[in-house]
């Protein structure tokens, strides 16, 4: 077999893809399908966008003998999930104008808009460069999204690390013309002259993921990306960052070799070298990640074959200079901070809890027209949360009694229990093509059920950490909840336990094949028994090692023995 038999399709794919191009011309004007050719739709993804079909409807269509229903789902990147009211006011109407009239708030601080057929895609995508915003690599084999801490209290600190965000965002996103080309009628260029200097022309192995995070928040999940710099401060004042590497959570049930996995500590880095640090350890994976295996292709297993100590030495041959040994720091959470925070500065902030980061209006909940309402008169800024919710910041006094008055009108600052607030699910079913089972549309009617428990038990205002994800590629980061609840078949789930509060380690499988109505009842007694038998601050996933419901040390402690 020779060298070029042996790597993925993907791989082929790209290489043939003249920097992404393919034939997605021709695909979007072929109007006689909704759908890209097999080949274009992974060229689709690096351009932010996933071919998808309304799973509920696909059994009536096939009885009828229709194509799928056939849309797009558009990923829009918000390095550090910054955004102003005016882009906020410019998603809300395009999902809409082009969407299924309504959008998410993702848990990597971007947009999602669902439900855009074929023959919008185009106009949609204007409207968002018009909107000074994109899609470029929001998804495919390339850094993504950039993540960065969103914590008001840190006001200078938070400002200083959203722009070193920004900047490696910048540095690593994707220099092909296609983009321009395809979506915004760009010139066409000459692809025989073109370069992509950091990734060449079959980009990276696999996906690529950068966090930023500011202890004493892991709202970022540091320990669920590839790449990862904590702020390192002295005397208030930033330093330089501790670098950690190869974490993250996809795995597939019943393969064994692949598994959810906590980052490395790397070293320390002034923070002038940040964004070279983040390329060269980019140029490490792209060198020697898997390319005959896409499974095995993410930095976690790269480090895992290489060894860290050869990892360590070619990310510093590229840089031509040595880590420092790491700093001491300390986390005491992943979760939002909810209501209302003063900054340094004296301006205001709230955090507003969004369930399953969903913005619509039914009924008489009207979410997406209330914060409409906030969008037309905000004048500073809202972040998208690693955790799905909204932070409406830098509200100065005088605008501060007109938004309380509209979240008021709407009834959006009651507070959620300990266990909601700390809830993440993933978009699952009807529209991503790998769900398994319903997370974003389960896991708040499973709460209703729980907080029954919880109340019982005493703990409406204890935070525990609990994610729903519809299967194990882990989009909600369950690995890393103190109750992880991942979709094996329609209405059963694999329920890991003891993950840590602070995003610090994993869970363990503790049960296999739950049925969704037994979930409450599994869980009940541990509950009880968490409330009853705790120690001072003791959190529930350390409780559940403590007392051996499951076990730190368990082998293979991801997939069925
Ligand atoms: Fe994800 C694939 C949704 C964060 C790991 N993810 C998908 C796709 C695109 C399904 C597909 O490939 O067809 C999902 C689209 C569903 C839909 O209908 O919208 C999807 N992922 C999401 C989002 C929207 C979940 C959410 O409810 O917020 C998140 C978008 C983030 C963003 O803005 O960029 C999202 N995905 C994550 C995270 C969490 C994170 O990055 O902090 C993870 C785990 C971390 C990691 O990467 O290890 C994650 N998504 C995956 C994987 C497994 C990757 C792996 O290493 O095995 C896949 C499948 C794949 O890549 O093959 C996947
Ligand atoms: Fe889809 Fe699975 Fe990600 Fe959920 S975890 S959005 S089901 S890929």
């Amino acid at each position: 077999m020779s060298e070029k038999d042996k790597i993925s399709d993907v791989e082929k794919i790209k290489a043939d893809s003249r920097f992404l191009r393919g034939t997605l011309q021709e695909g979007l004007e072929n109007l006689s399908t909704g759908a890209f050719s097999s080949n274009d739709q992974q060229l689709l993804k690096f351009h932010g966008m996933y071919q998808q079909d309304d799973r509920d409807v696909r059994s009536q269509r096939r009885k009828y003998k229709l194509e799928k229903a056939f849309s797009f789902m558009l990923r829009i990147r918000v390095p550090g999930g910054r955004i102003t009211p005016e882009q906020w006011l410019a998603i809300d109407e395009m999902s809409d104008r082009f969407g299924n009239g309504n959008f998410k708030l993702t848990t990597r601080q971007a947009f999602q808009l669902h439900g855009v057929i074929k023959g919008n895609l185009k106009g949609v995508m204007k409207e968002i460069q018009q909107a000074t915003m994109d899609t470029i690599a929001a998804c495919g084999d390339v850094n993504r999204n950039v993540m960065c801490a969103v914590n008001p209290s840190l006001s200078p600190i938070q400002r200083e690390t959203l722009e070193i965000a920004q900047a490696i965002s910048d540095h690593l996103t994707p220099r092909s013309g296609a983009y321009a080309e395809i979506w915004l009628d760009g010139e066409k260029v000459d692809t025989s002259k073109e370069e992509e200097p950091i990734y060449g022309k079959v980009y990276l192995p696999r996906k690529f993921k950068i966090a930023v995070a500011v202890p004493p928040s892991n709202d970022v999940d540091i320990h669920a990306n590839d790449l990862s710099f904590v702020a390192i401060l002295e005397k208030e004042k930033l330093i330089g960052f501790n670098v950690l590497v190869g974490g993250g959570m996809g795995m597939t049930h019943g393969q064994k070799e692949t598994y959810p996995r906590v980052a490395d500590l790397l070293g320390f880095i002034d923070k002038e070298r940040v964004v070279d640090v983040a390329e060269k350890v980019v140029l490490t994976q792209r060198d020697f990640g898997n390319r005959e295996n896409r499974k095995q292709a993410r930095l976690k297993y790269t480090i895992d074959t290489l060894g860290l100590e050869k990892f360590r030495q070619e990310v510093e041959k590229r840089l031509g200079y040595s880590l420092e040994l790491p700093r001491e720091f300390q986390f005491t959470g992943n979760g939002d901070f909810y209501g209302w925070q003063k900054g340094e500065d004296g301006l205001s902030h709230f955090t507003l809890f969004v369930e399953g980061g969903r913005i619509f209006d039914k009924d008489s909940f009207k979410l997406r027209e209330a914060l409409r309402e906030i969008a037309k008169i905000h004048q500073g800024s809202f972040y998208l949360t690693p955790n799905q919710n909204l932070l409406i910041a830098d509200i100065s006094v005088k605008q501060e009694s007109k938004i309380k008055a509209i979240l008021k009108k709407w009834d959006l600052e009651q507070a959620v229990s300990g266990i909601r607030g700390h809830s993440l699910a993933c978009v699952a079913l009807p529209t991503c093509s790998l769900a398994l089972a319903e997370a974003e549309r389960y896991l708040p009617n499973l709460l209703n059920e729980l907080e029954e428990v919880i109340d019982e038990a005493g703990l409406r205002n204890d935070a525990i950490t609990i994610r729903m994800t519809g299967c194990p590629n882990g989009c909600a980061r369950p690995y890393l909840a103190e109750i992880g609840l991942v979709g094996r078949s329609p209405h059963k789930y694999h329920l890991y336990l003891g993950g840590g509060f602070l995003g610090d380690r994993l869970g363990r499988l503790f049960q296999a094949d739950v049925k969704d109505d037994e979930i409450v009842e599994v869980l009940r007694p541990l509950i009880f028994r968490y409330a009853k038998e705790r120690e001072e601050g003791e959190k529930f996933g350390d409780f559940v090692i403590r007392s051996g419901v499951v076990n730190e040390s368990q082998k293979n402690s991801f997939h069925i023995e």
